[in-house]
């Protein structure tokens, strides 16, 4: 018999699922069936069916998946929060808003938290002011402020099989702040270099946990780098749609094919003279841009 259940974490080669479709959700450990084994083949987030068989539990099948990220590697996620510190690691505001486009392509909402109000007050809210700007839900947190909001939008978005991560560069206080919602958690967390100011990389892989509501919520390793020449994370014509903030301006572009990159009378360069669009938000863009052109050049 098959029983329909979510890869909750992979630990070497073995796979730890969720089974569903009981009366009490029940954690067993599974091996992949065949092809499935790759480390590449399987997701945390995915669903999948599971044969329990004389002592043995394998996944014999990955059920379609509505989305899948490789970074971080995660399937089936509705939400994705994006956390950054104001200071200590200095945020990297390209990284931001790939990561921000990457969730918009795949239909995912992407809220941002900014940490480390403590050391950078005005650093944290000129952040916050420039993501709510561009239209998107921010939380600002330190240890002195109260995470209430953070944890009733949570509890709100993330309930009844909803999907989320946790996900952003090493150091930023992702496991943190996951402790600091749900204190039965336990995650380890670990101080940033004092020489390089980077994380350590202390979470080592994705894991889901099931919250209070019903949700799933992952807590994932850092990363620093989005490497859109590597990985198609979306194509040029995809481009200017992940960036929202965008949309209602490009009806003034005086050319239909504008690309919004340096033409003259271009809707998104007035929205920058005129303050509606942030010069780094067009920045991201223009950079982005140029790699997938490359490479739509190099195919
Ligand atoms: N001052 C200050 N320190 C913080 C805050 N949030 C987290 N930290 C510290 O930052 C360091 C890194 O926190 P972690 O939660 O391990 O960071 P992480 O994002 O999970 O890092 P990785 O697991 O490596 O990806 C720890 O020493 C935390 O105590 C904050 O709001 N203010
Ligand atoms: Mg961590
Ligand atoms: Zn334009």
């Amino acid at each position: 018999m098959l029983s329909e259940g979510r890869v909750m974490r992979g630990v070497g080669g073995l796979y730890e699922v969720m089974l569903t479709g009981e009366e009490s959700p029940r954690r067993i450990t599974c091996r992949g069936r065949g092809a499935l084994r790759r480390d590449d083949k399987l997701l945390v987030g995915d669903l999948c069916l599971v044969r329990e068989e004389g002592g043995e539990a394998v996944i014999e099948r990955i059920l379609p998946r509505r989305t899948a990220l490789v970074r971080p590697p995660l399937s089936n996620l509705d939400e994705l929060f994006i956390v950054t510190a104001a200071s200590h690691p200095a945020p990297s505001l390209e990284t931001l808003d790939k990561l921000t486009a990457i969730a918009v392509h795949n239909g995912i909402t992407p809220t941002l938290i900014v940490t480390k109000a403590d050391i950078d007050d005005g650093a944290a809210e000129a952040l916050a002011a420039l993501y709510r700007t561009a239209g998107f839900t921010v939380f600002v947190l330190s240890p002195d402020r109260s995470a209430e909001d953070l944890g009733r939008y949570v509890a709100t978005h993330v309930a009844n099989g909803r999907c989320a991560a946790f996900a952003g560069a090493s150091g930023v206080g992702k496991s943190t702040l996951l402790n600091r919602l749900f204190p039965s958690l336990s995650l380890v967390t670990g101080a940033i270099s004092q020489k390089i100011a980077r994380g350590r990389h202390t979470t080592r892989s994705v894991e889901l946990f099931l919250t209070p509501e019903g949700g799933l919520l992952a807590d994932t390793p850092g990363f620093s780098m989005l490497d859109f020449v590597r990985f198609d994370f979306f194509s040029l014509s995809d481009l200017p749609a992940t960036f929202p903030d965008f949309t209602p301006e490009l009806s003034a572009c005086r050319y239909a094919d504008c690309t919004h990159t340096g033409e003259v009378e271009c809707g998104v360069a007035v929205a920058v003279r005129e303050g509606r669009i942030a010069p780094s938000r067009h920045e991201s863009y223009r950079a982005l841009y140029k790699i997938l052109k490359e490479k739509e050049n190099r195919y």
